[in-house]
């Protein structure tokens, strides 16, 4: 199959570097990005603690990355999660997948650990291990300022802050101060690595079959997305667009996810971004860049996102933008997830609260959050206690507190509120990383549907979902944004492909390689969590017994019994037994005959 490069594997212990080829039967049947990185974890990891030397980290792209086609700057980084146990990725837009791509590889296998602080330095055909002991310490920003000027702006730089060098279990790696992915504690993966930093230069051309029918097809879907009628706004808000969608719908993660309505949001929606609004950033090779830049509360340069905004703001009981900013910088620079920082914040405030923790810390209150951040990004006093997320912190504490510990599989619940929408609690339930709105953001179908039916047809739609966003989108590995906020047509994708790798593909043949992955995913946590299955794809205990107080959705909570029928036909559809676990004949049918050994 054309359109691929190699395979990059570096042994971080004895500093070997091996180029190896791409099996078409690798590419048919996993496509790229999470696939690739499922597919290696599955053969090369298993039974190894997240942080020792034995774990791996991958930096995965796909068959459409870095080509001229809209939003294709993206990269999938994959590990097995400290955080949550399982299988855990992030999605990058960063330079680097570009340079690593124009350097010939598709995927690098980061392996080992160095005995010393690095950083590796991937120039085309030349890979160098090098001393990094000036750059451990130093925060994302001024680590990548060192880096850019010793390598140039435009060099492709992946790095961590102080975070995950401390081994935070939800630090994420940084790219162009502002790019983040990861959730997982990936951040973590490469510091208990000594890795520092990624630095790749590629000056290749990227292989595609026929390169006059791509640029004719980029070029129509760049214009395409410019004369869309969702453009302009989306230009002007980006995601910020959901707040007040949110706020109204009563799905903003506010209180520590015990409501869904913040009284402030006015205070700081979307047109109060635009009003603050400097500049714009974004990930390379897109036309619709969804990155604000306005002056955070210290007068500094600061970016903000939807899920930023609602768990640093209303989830903590925050109502000031350029305080939100201040805080999202900070996190940005110690290399903390956004997300899951805002949920440990709220569930120590909900603790100090209700009086399980001696110290006082109370909602919106910033300046205690500023110390907290450093806390947590060093991993002492306060911040010691959420180092591990929030499932831990709740299992030190005890005394019911896991009641408000939100999370799904140990990953922090992203900013939507689910007390009704019962489809998306789902979708956080299944989601194969934990609880990440990534792979189905169903909310939107839903609420503009039957929100509060629990019925079959809702989970096939979640399915659909997953197939198109967890499945196609993560393993063709470029940014969804253009398809799902100004409605870029799907049929755009197989062509694409078909462009790049010579192979026709239909979306009947991609779903099939999205369900592998999906049953790939879901073994691998079995496999290395003997205990797991059913009892892991509920969502926390608030949703389904502590309804919301005020809003549009007043008095709703999530139904444990209908939830319970929705799983059960959710793993009937998906071909999975009734304890959630793939069964022998949905494995055979999609190739994955090896599997059933180890998960029997
Ligand atoms: C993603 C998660 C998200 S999802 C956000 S905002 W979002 C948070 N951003 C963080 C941040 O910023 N700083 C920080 N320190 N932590 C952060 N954690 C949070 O991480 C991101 C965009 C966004 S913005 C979204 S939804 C889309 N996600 C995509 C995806 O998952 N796949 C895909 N094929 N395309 C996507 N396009 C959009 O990309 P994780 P990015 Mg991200 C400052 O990483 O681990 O997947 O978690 O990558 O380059 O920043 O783009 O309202
Ligand atoms: Fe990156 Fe946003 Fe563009 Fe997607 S839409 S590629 S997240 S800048």
């Amino acid at each position: 199959m054309k359109g691929y490069g190699k395979l990059l594997r570096v042994n971080l212990s004895s500093g070997k570097v091996s180029k190896e080829g791409i099996s078409d039967t690798m590419k048919g049947d996993f496509l790229g990005g999470r696939g690739f990185a499922i597919k290696l974890l599955w053969d090369e990891v298993r039974h190894v603690d997240p942080l020792s030397e034995k774990n791996k980290i991958l930096f995965a792209t796909g068959p459409l990355t870095g080509q001229l086609l809209p939003s294709s700057g993206k990269m999938v980084i994959a590990s097995k999660s400290p955080l949550t146990g399982g299988y855990g990725d992030g999605n990058i837009g960063t330079m680097a997948s570009l340079h690593l791509r124009k350097a010939g590889y598709d995927v690098m296998v980061v392996e080992g650990k160095s005995q010393n602080p690095s950083y590796l330095l991937i120039e085309n055909e030349s890979v160098q291990i090098l001393d990094g002991s000036d750059l451990w310490g130093k925060n994302t920003f001024e680590a990548q300022d060192l880096l850019e000027k010793k390598y140039g702006k435009n060099s492709g730089i992946l790095l961590i802050g102080p975070a995950g060098e401390n081994g935070i279990r939800f630090s994420v790696v940084m790219s162009q101060k502002g790019r983040a992915g990861g959730r997982p504690g990936l951040g973590a993966v490469m510091g208990s690595k000594n890795l520092k930093a990624v630095v790749v230069k590629g000056t290749g051309s990227i292989p595609a079959a026929d390169e006059a029918k791509l640029k004719e097809l980029g070029r129509k879907g760049y214009d395409e997305i410019k004369r869309k009628e969702s453009y302009e706004f989306w230009m002007r808000q980006g995601t910020m667009q959901a707040f007040d969608w949110c706020n109204e719908n009563g799905c903003l993660p506010t209180y520590n996810f015990r409501e869904g309505a913040f009284e402030f949001s006015k205070e700081m929606d979307g047109f109060v971004l635009e009003k603050l609004h400097t500049d714009r950033k974004g990930c390379p090779m897109c036309n619709m860049q969804c990155g604000h830049v306005i002056k955070d509360s210290s007068d500094q340069r600061a970016e903000l996102d939807y899920e930023n905004v609602g768990m640093l703001g209303p989830n903590i009981g925050l109502r000031s933008l350029p305080e939100v900013a201040l805080l999202n910088r900070m996190a940005d620079e110690w290399g903390l997830d956004t997300i899951s920082l805002g949920s440990c914040i709220g569930f120590l405030m909900e603790c100090s609260e209700k009086g399980l923790i001696p110290e006082k810390i109370g909602w919106g209150d910033v300046e205690s959050v500023q110390k907290l951040i450093v806390d947590v990004g060093k991993g002492e006093g306060l911040g010691k206690l959420v180092s591990h997320g929030v499932r831990a912190a709740a299992e030190t504490l005890g005394n019911e507190s896991h009641r408000w510990a939100m999370h799904v599989k140990g990953l922090e619940i992203s900013a939507y509120n689910c007390h009704a929408c019962p489809g998306m609690a789902l979708s956080f339930g299944t989601s194969p990383i934990g609880a990440s709105h990534k792979d189905a953001w169903i909310i939107a179908w839903e609420i503009s549907t039957d929100r509060l039916s629990y019925d079959k047809e809702k989970v096939q739609k979640l399915i659909e979902f997953q197939r198109i966003r967890g499945g196609f989108f993560e393993s063709a590995t470029v940014c969804r944004f253009p398809w799902v906020e100004v409605n870029l047509g799907l049929d755009a994708y197989p062509e694409y492909l078909e462009a790049i790798t010579g192979s026709r593909m239909s979306w009947e043949d991609l779903y099939k390689i999205g369900d592998r992955i999906y049953h790939l995913i879901r073994a691998y946590w079995k496999r290395e969590n003997p205990q797991f299955g059913r009892g892991w794809d509920y969502p926390p205990d608030r949703w389904f017994e502590e309804p919301q107080t005020s809003g549009k959705v007043k008095g709703v909570k999530v139904d444990r019994e209908k939830y319970d029928r929705m799983l059960s036909w959710y793993y009937e559809l998906r071909g999975w037994d009734r304890n959630g676990i793939p069964l022998k004949e949905t494995l055979e049918d999609h190739g994955l005959e090896e599997v059933i050994r180890e998960i029997g």
